[in-house]
């Protein structure tokens, strides 16, 4: 204790010294520092590689071909290929601008409470029990990311097993974001590559012999990459096999919506898992079923057994976020609370959802119906059986790479396509693609 106060008090008498000083004092009495000598203190480091899924619209951008197509990050495209806005958001943003009475103060820590609360309902349901009960711990963070990284640095503050499983393969950035919030790493067993399905016997056997009280992260639904969810009787068993070793599920909700085109439908598996009474936690994500991507908004919900454990949540959930980014940005979040607690612009989105998941199950069907009528060598079915944005494609890297060089078309090296980058005019292009590489590079 002495130590550190002697400590600060040297510090704090070098400071004052210092801002004595005249600026010509200064700069005859300190010697070059290593900062303004040729050599640089980051000399050192090394380049880093690009990250696997928005690297891939880096090495996009910079390809010149008027053919070229990106399908690697999951954004949605309309048919013309380009990016969309969807016109409820157009419309809530009009509202917000033209409302004088709205002002850029900081909002709290923890969001704004219209959002917050709209969030847990619409994922929970409108007649959550939780929600009824006051046991549900919602904070607005910077979208599913940000929403999953508060979620682990929570975790790894307050909860005494510190090892998390996440399916295998699964989104690549899920395991950099519970390693840096300190949680040990696992995987458990979930697609099957010979049936390009759910490998479902050897997830019970991994989440069978996981600790007791790990955490699991399940993806509610449009699981990224594979395409491939569970069944509503095998959500059933895992919900089963999770409460009965005490595992605590962590679900990541990026793709509400997106799976089924309806938004309960798709919040079902998380819906089962609130209605037995049992603890979870929720990172929602407005990034796709919105439209957000770069307005970085979500929410991250804790669901406990009871009001006053929740609102202490709530208060650990502040000092978790204010060291962090102090407090998230107000614009996402008051498009999506606009629209949530409007009647007509909450139908209008879900028309809109609809429209958005009905074009990519469509582009499903013309991608498979194309490759048939080329006669490509395999079975392609799992196009047209995978749901969500992504065809997990079985392609290899080998085979990615040559569709990237000979055709132009970007994906990420395991074979995800993004089903949401293509449309009608880019399908026989892709077919061509696939149709080389699967008859010409092994
Ligand atoms: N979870 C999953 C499963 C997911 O696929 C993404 C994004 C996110 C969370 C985070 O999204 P956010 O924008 O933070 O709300 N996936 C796509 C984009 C990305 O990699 O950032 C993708 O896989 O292409």
């Amino acid at each position: 204790m002495e130590a550190t106060a002697d400590r600060r008090i040297a510090t704090l008498a070098r400071h004052l010294e210092a801002s004595s000083l005249s600026y010509s004092q200064i700069n005859n009495t300190i010697s070059s520092s290593p900062t303004s000598s040729n050599s640089s203190v980051f000399a050192h480091l090394a380049r880093a590689p690009e990250d696997p899924i928005l690297g891939v619209t880096v090495a996009f951008n910079k390809d010149s071909s008027p053919s070229k197509l990106n399908l690697g990050v999951g954004a949605y495209r309309t048919e013309e290929g380009k990016p969309l806005v969807l016109n409820v958001v157009r419309q809530a943003e009009k509202l917000l601008v033209n409302d004088s009475s709205r002002n850029k103060e900081y909002i709290p820590i923890v969001g704004l409470a219209d959002f917050n609360k709209l969030s847990a309902k619409l994922i929970l349901g409108a007649n959550s029990p939780a929600i009824q009960e006051n046991r549900v711990a919602t904070v607005q963070c910077l979208s599913g990311t940000g929403s999953l990284r508060v979620g682990a640095e929570f975790l790894a503050r307050h909860y005494h097993q510190r090892t998390v499983y996440i399916t295998q393969p699964t989104w690549g950035n899920h395991p950099k974001v519970f390693a840096l919030a300190g949680l040990a790493v696992s995987t458990y067993r979930y697609y099957d590559p010979t049936t390009r399905g759910l490998n479902f016997q050897g997830l019970l056997e991994d989440l069978g012999s996981a600790p007791s009280g790990a955490i699991v992260l399940l993806h509610a639904c449009a699981h990224n990459p594979t395409g491939v969810d569970p069944t509503l009787a095998q959500w059933e068993q895992m919900r089963q096999l999770i409460r009965s070793k005490g595992l605590l599920p962590f679900f990541d909700s990026a793709y509400q919506g997106f799976a089924s085109g309806s938004l309960d439908r798709d919040a079902e598996p998380v819906r089962m898992f609130v209605a037995d009474g049992g603890e979870c936690l929720v990172a929602q994500s407005y990034a796709k079923n919105m439209g957000l991507y770069g307005e970085r908004v979500g929410a991250l919900s804790i669901v406990c057994k009871a009001a006053d454990v929740a609102s202490r949540v709530e208060s650990q959930l502040k000092l978790v976020i204010r060291p962090m980014y102090s407090s998230p940005p107000i614009h996402g979040a008051s498009i999506v609370a606009t629209i949530l607690k409007d009647r007509n612009m909450y139908h209008q989105w879900t028309i809109e959802l609809k429209e958005m998941a009905e074009r990519i199950i469509s582009m499903r069907q013309q991608l498979f119906n194309a490759l048939k009528s080329r006669g490509t060598p395999g079975d392609w079915s799992h196009i047209i059986k995978q749901i969500g944005m992504f065809t997990f494609t079985g392609l290899n890297s080998k085979q990615v790479a040559f569709m990237t060089k000979e055709y132009h078309i970007y994906m990420t090296s395991d074979g995800r396509i993004s089903m949401a980058g293509l449309s009608s005019r880019t399908v026989p292009h892709l077919a061509d693609a696939i149709h080389a590489a699967v008859t010409r590079v092994v």
